[in-house]
């Protein structure tokens, strides 16, 4: 037999693998500098493939909630339940009142104590009322909402705990507030994103414990006091707001089944004395009353729900492989990161003010130069451009937005890339208005024919003949160019020929203009070189 009590030393989860002594051990490993996370498949194998548990259906309880809450105090407790049963069960389970309490490394302070996941190496083997044997697994989870971690690393830590365990305990502090259930959709729908095909409910119980009940006066302590507030605070009403009732339906769509469980307040010892060791003398009588309501209930063999993925029971080594596997999703980049309110809001804000800013661009552009408008000069069109850029900028910084101005100034950046690609269609679309361009090729073919025969004809005329073929020659070949490229616009086959004519042909135009401006500038050149110096003095 081998209590908590002379359990390995709780300080450092993984000990207990080396020790052989029961102990927590790490099973998901947090980087909280990186914000990544691991699987400690090692030790986690070596727990859930021990011999006498791997084919077990596999019970699993995590505790999860905001750092400093009690959290691995109350599994330690339930870790002494365990083992007395183990011993053959005597009434007093709660053990000796002078006796510290043991287990999962909790203390008091204002810092957080656990990271990551833990498992309690330790695996018991409970008889359910129908003589069935299940492997019961305790889960202690990293305190969300401390100072170091992301929304993403709590959400993830939750998710994780969530889809592993078969029962959650959902630990609050004082009250089921508003925010408490807006976290628990948030971490959930997370949760539900990385499983794949769910045909139902995709957990299974969720239990809200909240302690330090204040108002036993309104809802007794314990599970019937806390069903009849749990039922008051998940209630649906009509007139309730979208955003309340969407909350309370997603709890209800997530899990399969819901409680709640209210706990008085421990005493002051515990809660505010740094000498407080766990003894249970100094833990208020009605504290201990109602804990031991609470773990009879929760590890009551006949409440042992076996974890279930999709609809299908899972042992212990299925829990290492579906371990294995979501871990592997959240380690991905395929799920959106979540984020706080703040940030979410002020990213959508800012998205919404981007389009409309877009928007009056575009309309405005379109007013001008849309496809039922006529060709644009390329000067003015970017006049317009620029006027209507200034508008849509202007609308986008006066639109209210929250994330302050460094925030927003990242969405302008990319509202103004976008209106830049937005003009340069603008700028094609306009340019194919243009008839010139449209008959650039044939008109560029056709003067070559044109000319090409008149050469020909005038060196025939003074006996070239040879030189006369071969302008006739580069008649025919310009012609069949002329045809083949009618065909293509007609038919719309053999695009990269046509592509390759027009380009030839626009080759061919830029030659030709660009020479023709040279000799003029030329000729203007030697036109003033050949003016008098007096005319230059005279100027
Ligand atoms: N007020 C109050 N304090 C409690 C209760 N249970 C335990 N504590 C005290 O809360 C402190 C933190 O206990 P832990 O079990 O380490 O808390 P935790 O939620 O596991 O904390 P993290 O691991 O940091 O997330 C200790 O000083 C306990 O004595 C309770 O029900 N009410
Ligand atoms: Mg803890």
């Amino acid at each position: 037999m081998l209590s908590p009590q002379r359990a390995a030393a709780s300080g450092g989860a993984g000990d207990a693998m080396e020790s052989g002594k029961p102990g927590p051990v790490q099973v998901v490993l947090v980087q909280k500098d990186q914000h990544s996370f691991e699987l400690e498949e090692k030790a986690l194998a070596s727990i859930l493939l021990q011999d006498h548990i791997r084919e077990l259906d596999v019970v699993v309880v995590s505790v999860a909630g905001a750092f400093r809450k009690g959290k691995s105090f109350f599994l330690d407790f339930m870790l002494r339940y365990l083992y007395f049963q183990k011993e053959g069960g005597h009434s007093n389970w709660l053990g000796d009142p002078e006796e510290p309490l043991t287990g999962f490394s909790w203390r008091g302070g204002s810092d957080p104590e656990t990271t990551g996941i833990q498992i309690w190496s330790e695996v018991f083997t409970v008889e359910k009322p129908g003589g069935k044997k299940v492997a019961v697994v305790l889960m202690d989870t990293q305190g969300a909402f401390d100072s170091q971690s992301t929304v993403k690393d709590c959400a993830t830590i939750f998710a994780l705990s969530t889809m592993t365990s078969s029962v959650q305990i959902y630990n609050l502090s004082q009250n089921i507030q508003e925010d408490d259930l807006q976290q628990l959709q948030l971490f959930t729908e997370y949760g539900r994103l990385a499983m794949d095909e769910i045909f139902q409910k995709p957990f299974q119980t969720l239990m809200f414990l909240v302690r330090d009940w204040s108002f036993p006066y309104e809802y007794n302590y314990g599970l019937q006091g806390g069903m009849s507030f749990l039922e008051k605070r998940l209630q649906v009403k009509e007139h309730q707001h979208e955003e309340i009732q969407n909350v309370r339906n997603h709890i209800h769509s997530c899990f399969s089944s819901v409680s709640c469980f209210l706990l008085p307040h421990p005493g002051l010892q515990v809660a505010t004395s740094p000498d407080f060791d766990g003894k249970l003398k100094d833990i208020a009588s009605e504290f201990k009353e109602q804990l031991q309501t609470l773990i009879l209930h929760v590890l009551n063999p006949a409440n042992l729900m076996e974890k279930e993925i999709n609809g299908s029971k899972v042992t212990c080594r299925g829990l290492l492989e579906y371990f294995k596997a979501y871990i592997k999703i959240y380690q991905g980049e395929d799920l959106p990161h979540p984020k706080s309110m703040l940030q979410a809001t002020a990213e959508a804000n800012n998205l919404a003010a981007a389009a409309s800013a877009k928007d009056v661009y575009y309309n405005n552009m379109e007013e001008v130069c849309g496809g039922d408008k006529p060709y644009l000069s390329p000067d003015i069109l970017e006049e317009k451009h620029c006027e209507f850029k200034q508008l849509a900028l202007d609308h986008f910084k006066k639109t209210k937005k929250m994330g302050g101005k460094d925030f927003s100034l990242r969405y302008q950046q990319e509202l103004e890339e976008e209106i830049k690609e937005l003009y340069e269609n603008f700028c094609k679309h306009n340019s194919s208005k243009n008839v010139f361009s449209t008959f650039r090729t044939p008109a560029v073919l056709f003067t070559g024919i044109v000319a090409l025969y008149i050469a020909s004809g005038l060196t025939g005329f003074i006996g070239l003949e040879v030189v006369a073929q071969l302008f006739n020659c580069m008649v025919g070949l310009l012609l069949i160019a002329l045809l083949t490229w009618g065909y293509i616009r007609y038919s719309g086959q053999y695009r990269e020929l046509g592509g390759a004519i027009d380009s030839g042909a626009a080759y061919v135009l830029e030659q030709a203009t660009s020479h023709i401006g040279n000799s003029t500038q030329a000729a203007a050149r030697d036109a003033a070189a050949g003016r008098p110096p007096s005319d230059k003095k005279a100027q």
